[in-house]
């Protein structure tokens, strides 16, 4: 089946389809964009950006919303990951964590990325998807492929911007989107 998926990161695509094409789902974007919620819960954004795209359009619909949550920042930048990418990036969140060293005490470099996918038709309740991955915050970025973050989130070592496909089948997004096409399967759409 066809699914539209509203993003305008196209590098979300790519993954998405990735994960989902062997699963018998093609995932066709569309970036008209909806209303991303300043809401400390990254599953009511998505909840609520599935919702309106579905009305807007006239049919069923995804959208997608990623927080990176860095324990020793508590919990900073969470559901602001995009806002916060776009003014320090990369550079700024290694100055910010210069003097953090993995340790005893909670001092250390772990990090969650939480992907939820948010689905919803006209006239029905948006229904989300989780999935996360724990990791660390590399101490300088490394590698080329992927996106965003990729270059300082690390996973037994490895950055997601240097796993090249692995990334899908470890990732935050993997999980959600597996969760997602179990979900249709089971519905009998696919
Ligand atoms: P849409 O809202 O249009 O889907 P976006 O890029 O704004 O696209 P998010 O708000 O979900 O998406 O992304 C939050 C930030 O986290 C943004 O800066 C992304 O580049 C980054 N990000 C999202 N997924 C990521 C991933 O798998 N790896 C690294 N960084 C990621």
């Amino acid at each position: 089946m066809k699914i539209t998926f509203v993003t305008g990161n196209s590098h979300k695509v790519e993954e998405a389809t990735a994960i989902c094409a062997p699963r018998g789902i093609t995932i066709v974007q569309n970036d008209c964009g909806y209303p991303e919620l300043q809401e400390d819960d990254v599953a009511l954004v998505a909840a609520y950006g599935a919702a309106h795209a579905a009305d807007r359009l006239g049919s069923a619909v995804i959208v997608e919303d990623t927080g990176l949550y860095i324990d020793s920042l508590r919990g900073f930048p969470g559901p602001y990951a995009a806002y916060v990418y776009d003014t320090i990036g990369n550079p700024g969140i290694l100055a910010l964590m210069r003097d953090i060293d993995d340790g005893v005490g909670g001092n250390d470099r772990s990090a969650t990325f939480r992907s939820i996918v948010g689905y919803c038709e006209p006239g029905i309740e948006p229904i989300t998807f989780e999935g996360a991955v724990t990791g660390r915050i590399a101490y300088a970025g490394v590698g080329e492929g992927g996106f965003g973050y990729d270059p300082i989130f690390e996973i037994d070592g490895v950055t997601l911007a240097s796993m090249g496909e692995e990334k899908n089948n470890v990732s935050h997004r993997a999980k959600s989107f597996a969760k997602f096409a179990d979900w249709l399967f089971g519905r009998g759409e696919v």
